[in-house]
């Protein structure tokens, strides 16, 4: 008899933390789902984690360690290594390495990271993707509170009679947050929700009012709140005196920043801006929920405490329903900041410029080498790469050839550093393309540890799945390294359960002040003594978790008592400033940011297929009026420039975006477009006090391209485009779906067929002038490739055409119906996936809601399913119904025709 064994784990993608429950039969996982008892989903799943089952097959892993491209066994790897590190470390001292890692390791492999890093080679060097994240908000907190406190918990969310999302967009971002939110709209319709972003987003589809302000204006918006609520005495007078320092100077701060000058500086209405405030004013229970439209500035720390300054002097802080709130956006973003995985931090919320914390941590890890100060921050870490000051640097679990910006310059600094070491689950990531030594990892389900979400809980990622054979966990990896250079009994762990107590103990040494209290915040000495049992079993538990908190705690704050040396909060003075680059006259503003299906580089969401339905190729988002302007056409080729470097991608009109702005996804990287990595043009600046950089706001230069010849090609094997071509590449479940485009000439037939020797039979058509081909090749009488091309891309039902291939087609059957593109029949056609759970087409929606068979959202579901699963699609679905049902509701008060 088969079994299947239900296991508990987390889901591997964003900072919401989602419990899944995985079933297991004859070691595959078979299905998965939310798990009901988890409190973060309750048993929801967005579609990512719904198609997590689709992502972990040994395809495209990495399945040796190598050393310049050569298969080597794991001894070697962790001698070759080790030996290298030693050798630049003692010619170059240890600044001259470093380690580049990511909020998506579990805590136990960061933490045994930045012990290595810090207390043994003795160098800060260790900076991580979170750094692009996260790291303003972080700086942000400690200036406000203290301490890198999220004071809040996701309940609040629910609890709130007025959310503000800003810079976020919640509902692709974190999906199931999105949905409670919803759902607590729906039961409590008085609730309100504002969403402050320059792109009117998927988010907005709940919301009350948006503000499409003015790019980077975030902070003229905040700082005029808080004149606002001093000025009509809306204040908390009480908690201002007995918990916050520094309110006369704010309260200068702020005094030209009036309604209607700020109305001007964030280019809004006075009167939206009016609601937002007189809602702000009079709702105890707010929520300013804020993301990457905020952290990712070159003002981002200010923007932070900006909005920090409105809920401290409101006294909206640390109660039910009422918190700033900084969701985090990796699944171990949190947990990375426990351990001190960055460069200005040292361990357990204990910072490196604190004698006392030094000597602490020198003690607790019998540090032979602790460093004295802050390393390198991600953008100046590959600086040092590049001028070859850093001779060898470690990247883990994170791709910054795509992620990182002026990412064409990341390549220049990998291709000239002695020695790149890599250690990656996947084989052909962009990254792995330059590195001396690949070290294969272990990834989720195969590996086991804990991550730390948004609201401080603490869930168990569990391992359910056997390993590739030569695939090892990445604390283990780095263990045995620094045994190899000879801190021996410092890294003797013997599992993840053993790295997790020690970590839990770090928080608790010596951590009371004074007073008797804590003097750091993060503490789960609760946890130091677990047993391996009790470890595998750990219910999801929010930090602290100590004697006074053996259960863990929903909110901080709530006793008026911050981090700071008074324990008071600080209020900061901010001077709003715009983004860096201004866009000139003939330039836009490059918005970067997510989609909803796909996550980061690709290299997992990018195996689901259903995944790349939503939407397949890169896009550049785009104002009508300014589409008009520079003739460009919807869907037609674009291309994006700044300093001589090009993005190439399709137009998508649309008026959700301002006219100054277009919005580009941050996803594709050369594994799948020739040019559409948006970091080439993202220009490396950063925040001064966090190094955070600028993702959303950068110059570029737009300009339609006018192809000679386009086409799209489906083929069921390898394929390599002509060096000429411009491409855009989708797997799909069957096959591969090539876009193909040519600038100057048309290729020939000749080509195609050199291109698929093995291809013995095809039809083909073309014209005199060479400007159309369509071809079908076949293999005995197997389809394997599907042509059509020609000046314009081709229309066709890809549906339906992608199904075709692989199968068989006898010499007398209609072959030639292939060219066309369509099926003979119309009601075949299902035409754009918009719900990937059940794999419902955008024209099967439509004439659903044209025949009246459905009119709403739930009656799409009931009638097609679409959008009962995830959810993730509902926007969609109802932006549908609006345009194809006669009744247009519409709740959103200001629309981007203001910009
Ligand atoms: N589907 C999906 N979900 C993810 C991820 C993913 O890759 N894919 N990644 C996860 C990670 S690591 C992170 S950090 C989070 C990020 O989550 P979010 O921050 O919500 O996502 P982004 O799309 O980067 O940016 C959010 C919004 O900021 C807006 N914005 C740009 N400039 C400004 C501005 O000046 N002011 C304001 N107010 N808004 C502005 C953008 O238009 C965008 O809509 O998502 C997490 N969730
Ligand atoms: N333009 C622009 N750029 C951005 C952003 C933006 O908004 N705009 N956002 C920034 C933000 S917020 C973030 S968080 C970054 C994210 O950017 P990255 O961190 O570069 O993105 P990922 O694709 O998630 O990279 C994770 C890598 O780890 C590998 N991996 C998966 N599991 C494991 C494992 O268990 N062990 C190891 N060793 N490897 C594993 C994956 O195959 C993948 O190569 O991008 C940043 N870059
Ligand atoms: S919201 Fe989606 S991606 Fe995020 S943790 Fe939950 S299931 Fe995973
Ligand atoms: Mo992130």
């Amino acid at each position: 008899m088969i079994t299947t064994e239900t296991i508990k784990t987390t889901c591997p993608y964003c900072g919401v933390g989602c419990g899944v429950d995985t079933k297991v039969q004859q070691g595959n996982l078979i299905a998965v789902s939310g798990s009901k008892e988890h409190p973060t989903n309750q048993g929801r799943l967005c579609v990512k984690g719904s198609a997590l089952a689709e992502t972990v097959s040994h395809q495209g892993r990495l399945l040796s360690p190598k050393i310049a491209n050569k298969n080597v066994d794991w001894n070697t790897a962790y001698s070759h290594v080790a030996n290298k590190l030693s050798d630049i470390i003692e010619k170059h001292g240890p600044d001259a390495v470093a380690m580049y890692v990511s909020g998506q390791i579990l805590t136990e492999d960061y933490y045994v990271a930045n012990k290595l890093m810090k207390g043994f080679i003795g160098t800060a060097n260790l900076d991580t993707n979170s750094r692009l994240c996260m790291s303003s908000a972080v700086a942000a907190h400690k200036r406000a509170f203290g301490s890198d406190t999220v004071p809040g918990c996701y309940e609040d969310i629910e609890l709130a009679d007025l959310v503000i999302l800003t810079g976020s967009n919640l509902a692709w971002a974190h999906p199931i947050i999105y949905q409670r939110l919803a759902k607590a709209k729906a039961e409590r319709p008085d609730m309100k929700i504002i969403v402050i972003d320059p792109r009117k987003t998927a988010s907005c589809d709940i919301a009350d009012l948006h503000l499409p302000l003015k790019p980077g204006s975030d902070g003229f918006l905040f700082n005029g709140l808080t004149h606002y609520l001093i000025a009509s005495n809306k204040i908390d007078q009480t908690f201002i005196d007995l918990h916050c320092e520094g309110f006369e100077d704010l309260s200068e701060n702020v005094q030209q920043q009036t309604l209607v000058q700020t109305a001007l500086d964030c280019d809004v209405s006075e009167e939206s801006l009016k609601t937002l405030y007189h809602w702000f004013a009079s709702n105890e229970r707010t929520v300013t929920l804020f993301s990457q439209g905020i952290n990712q500035s070159s003002s981002g720390v200010d923007k932070g405490n900006a909005i920090i300054n409105c809920h401290l002097i409101s006294g909206k802080i640390g109660k039910p329903g009422a918190t700033p709130f900084s969701i985090t956006g990796q699944p171990n973003a949190m947990g990375g900041r426990e351990v001190g995985g960055l460069a200005n931090q040292l361990a357990a919320h204990m910072e490196l410029n604190n004698p006392n914390s030094l000597n602490k941590v020198k003690r607790f890890w019998n540090a032979p080498n602790l460093v004295q100060k802050e390393g390198l921050k991600a953008v100046d870490m590959f600086d040092a790469v590049g001028n070859g000051q850093i001779k060898a640097i470690w990247i883990i679990a994170t791709n910054p050839v795509v992620s990182m910006p002026d990412a064409d310059k990341i390549k220049q600094a990998l291709a000239h550093c002695d020695l790149v070491i890599v250690s990656d689950s996947s084989d052909s990531t962009d990254t792995l393309q330059f590195a001396d030594v690949c070290l294969p990892a272990t990834t989720w389900g195969e590996k086991d540890g804990t991550t730390t979400n948004s609201e401080r809980r603490i869930s168990r990622q569990r391992r359910f799945l056997t390993p590739p054979k030569k695939a090892q966990d990445d604390w283990k990896i780095i263990c045995e390294v620094a045994k190899r250079m000879g801190f021996n009994e410092a890294f003797n762990f013997a599992s993840s359960a053993d790295i997790f107590r020690e970590h839990a103990a770090l928080s608790g040494f010596e951590n009371t002040n004074t007073r008797g209290n804590n003097e750091r915040d993060f503490d789960i000495s609760g946890l130091a003594e677990i047993s391996n049992l009790e470890y595998q079993n750990l219910e999801p538990i929010q930090w602290p978790i100590n004697s006074t908190y053996p259960k863990g705690r929903k909110r901080f704050f709530d006793d008026g008592q911050f981090y700071t040396a008074s324990n008071k909060a600080h209020f900061i003075t901010i001077t709003p400033r715009l983004p860096t680059y201004a866009a000139d006259c003939d330039q836009l503003i490059l918005n970067t940011g997510r989609i909803r299906d796909q996550w980061h580089t690709m290299t997992r969401t990018g195996k689901a297929h259903r995944l790349l339905e939503h939407i397949a190729t890169p896009q550049i988002e785009i104002h009508p009026d300014t589409a008009a302007k520079l003739l460009i056409k919807n869907t037609s080729l674009v291309s994006l420039k700044d300093r001589g470097i090009e993005y190439i991608a399709r137009a998508n009109i649309s008026d959700s975006q301002r006219k100054d702005s277009v919005f580009v996804p941050m996803h594709w990287s050369d594994e799948f477009a020739s040019h559409a990595r948006a970091n080439s043009l993202v220009r490396p600046i950063q925040d001064t006090l966090s190094g955070q950089p600028e993702f959303k706001h950068s110059p570029v230069t737009i300009k339609p391209l006018t192809p000679h010849w386009q086409g799209v090609l489906l083929s069921a094997s390898d394929f390599v485009p002509d060096k000429r071509m411009e491409w855009f590449k989708t797997p799909l479940a069957n096959c591969t779906l090539w876009e193909l485009i040519d600038l100057e000439t048309s290729p020939s037939f000749t080509w195609l067929t050199a291109a698929y020797p093995k291809v013995d039979q095809w039809v083909h058509f073309k014209d005199s002038e060479q400007r159309y081909l369509s071809a079908a090749g076949f293999i005995g009488n197997l389809l394997q490739v599907v042509l059509l091309s020609g000046p314009e891309l081709p229309e066709y039902d890809k549906a339906w055409l992608a199904k075709q291939i692989g199968t068989e087609f006898l010499p007398d059957q209609d072959r030639l119906r292939l060219l066309a593109g369509f099926p003979a029949d119309p009601s075949l056609q299902t035409g754009k996936t918009i719900c990937a759970c059940y794999q419902v087409g955008e024209q099967t929606i439509i004439n659903t809601l044209q025949s009246g068979e459905a009119d709403s959202v739930e009656h799409l579901g009931e009638k097609l399913k679409c959008g009962s699963n995830c959810g993730s699609c509902i926007p969609e679905l109802r932006a549908l119904v609006n345009s194809h049902s006669s009744e247009c509701i519409s709740s959103v008060v200001e629309t981007n025709n203001a910009a």
